[in-house]
């Protein structure tokens, strides 16, 4: 089993725990997708966001306003000199994120939602924020200590 499909193994281990948790009798979650999205298409793209992960433990985005909808291109560039993370995902997908990145540290990423960007790396993602969201939308570095230190941006997805 390689890296990544452990950590869609995790991830989804973790997703489900919580949904189970908050779940209703007969609810069936065999069919468990992340609850925030679908990856987008270039074709689609509504808005695009141009973000900037930094060695402060912050990401800059030239604009927040994202509604149920939109079709997203996320330009995403690490400005600083270590390596970062650019994931999205919304309330409990972070949560569930940060403990299982505590447990594999040096995980990378390249995945529809999330990249890891190497110092002066810039990549690109497509999201489709096509389903109501429970929380709110997190953007999240899980580079060690970095989500702790602040490293992530909560978006209220507009109607
Ligand atoms: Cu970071």
């Amino acid at each position: 089993m390689n890296i990544r499909i452990i950590h869609a193994f995790v991830i989804a281990s973790a997703l489900l725990a919580y949904s189970q948790a908050f779940a209703d009798p007969g609810h069936d979650h065999r069919n468990l997708k992340v609850a925030f999205g679908s990856p987008g298409k270039e074709s689609e793209v509504m808005k695009t966001v141009n973000v900037e992960a930094g060695d402060q433990m912050r990401f800059v985005f030239d604009r927040t306003d994202i509604r149920q909808g939109d079709v997203v291109k996320f330009i995403v560039r690490n400005s600083g000199k270590i390596r970062h993370e650019f994931s999205i995902g919304d309330t409990a997908y972070q949560r569930a994120h940060a403990t299982m990145m505590k447990k594999i540290p040096d995980m990378v990423h390249n995945d529809p939602n999330m990249v890891t960007l190497e110092p002066g790396e810039t990549k690109t993602l497509f999201w489709k924020f096509d389903k109501p969201v429970q929380g709110k939308i997190v953007f999240a570095c899980h580079e060690q200590g970095h989500f702790e230190a602040g490293m992530k941006i909560e978006v209220v997805l507009g109607k």
